[in-house]
């Protein structure tokens, strides 16, 4: 028998992947660049072990038993295997591509409420298998085949995952564009607004944006192209101001298209909307003060909940007033309230 465990953190989308080209083989319209933040905090953990005794596949998620009856999970586990089948242990073939396989993945944090736990989930997921069976290479494009924002969780720091040109998806992968300290001392607060599931899933979500939304055609054709290219510059030259600009446009842009979606994609609450509100102010303020270095930016992926990123000389003085205008309900400790303060992604 061998065993293999893996962590994957999750990782925050500046520049939104939202729609595709490809339903089956997980290709997007448009190319996004995210942080992965750090293995300390929200990650997934995955345990897979195989042996010839197993007698077929077998998967726990957060504790329960769960079928492998899901394609996606099935699509990354036969490209796994048929890697494997192809490679030569010192020099001779071994079978152990064809022995089964035992996963047992956990969360520590919400699953499917808008916080990436499938992006750090097939990360996760992915890599266990790639170790577990002996395969190399590049495992971003097997990772997007489970869940399209995995194949960004594969790398650490900045990472941008190209949309690709050809048919069969051999060039949609991510690679790293800045190692994690790239922004020196940043932090990432997580504001759980709420841990529920989310009512529309990403993947039905941005199925009904791209078959309805007029918006996202301009989206996809005017506004990303210049984006992504500035966001490109501004990391490379560690403009953080401008860096702060993009992420937020973006993310405004992104609820946008999913409020132009018939019927319409609403992810983000009244509170979500104070939490944008509140950052706004701050940053206005900032800005009176001649201070822009010490702006702050907010994101939101397809849930209520705010990613928000801070240089850390001014964490502790945004985490307050957050906790100050949002207080957590009284069940929370506050030390429980404050976990999702991330170390530097
Ligand atoms: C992102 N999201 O770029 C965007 C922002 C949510 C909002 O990637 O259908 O779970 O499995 O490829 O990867 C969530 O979508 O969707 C997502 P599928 P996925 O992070």
């Amino acid at each position: 028998m061998k065993t293999v465990t893996c962590t994957a953190p999750v990782n925050i989308a500046v520049i939104k992947y939202w729609g595709k080209r490809d339903e089956k083989l997980i290709l997007p319209l448009n190319d996004s660049i995210s942080f992965t933040l750090s293995q300390d905090e929200m990650c997934a953990k995955t345990t897979v072990s195989i042996s010839p005794k197993f007698s077929e596949d077998q998967f726990w998620l957060n504790d329960k038993k769960e079928s492998l009856e899901n394609p996606r999970i099935q699509n990354c586990l036969k490209e796994i295997r048929r890697r494997a089948s192809k490679r030569k242990f010192d020099g001779k073939d071994e079978n152990v591509w064809s022995w089964h396989v035992h996963i047992c993945s956990k969360n520590n944090f919400p699953t499917a409420a808008g916080l990436a736990s499938s992006a750090a989930g097939y990360a996760c997921l992915v890599y266990a298998l790639g170790q577990v069976y002996g395969v190399e290479g590049d495992l971003s494009p097997v990772a997007r085949q489970g869940s399209g924002s995995a194949c960004r969780s594969v790398h650490g720091g900045l990472v941008r995952w190209h949309k690709g040109e050809d048919d069969d998806g051999a060039d949609s992968v991510a690679r790293p564009i800045a190692p994690p300290g790239h922004f020196p001392d940043l932090q990432v607060i997580i504001c759980v607004v709420s841990a529920g599931q989310k009512k529309t899933g990403s993947t039905e979500g941005m199925r009904q944006t791209v078959a309805s939304s007029s918006l996202m055609q301009h989206r996809i054709k005017v506004s990303l192209p210049s984006r992504i290219e500035s966001m490109m510059k501004a990391i490379e030259e560690k403009d953080w101001p401008t860096f702060c600009d993009l992420t937020i446009a973006d993310s405004n842009e992104m609820h946008a298209v999913c409020l132009d979606t018939s019927p319409p994609c609403v992810y983000m609450t009244d509170t979500s909307h104070a939490v944008a509100s509140l950052i706004h102010k701050y940053n206005d303020l900032k800005t009176d003060q001649g201070d822009i270095n010490h702006k702050v930016c907010y994101t939101f992926d397809a849930g209520p909940n705010a990613c928000i990123f801070t240089p850390g000389a001014v964490a502790k003085e945004v985490l307050p007033l957050l906790l100050q205008a949002f207080p957590p309900p009284p069940a929370q400790t506050p030390k429980e309230y404050v976990k999702g303060i991330a170390s530097q992604p």
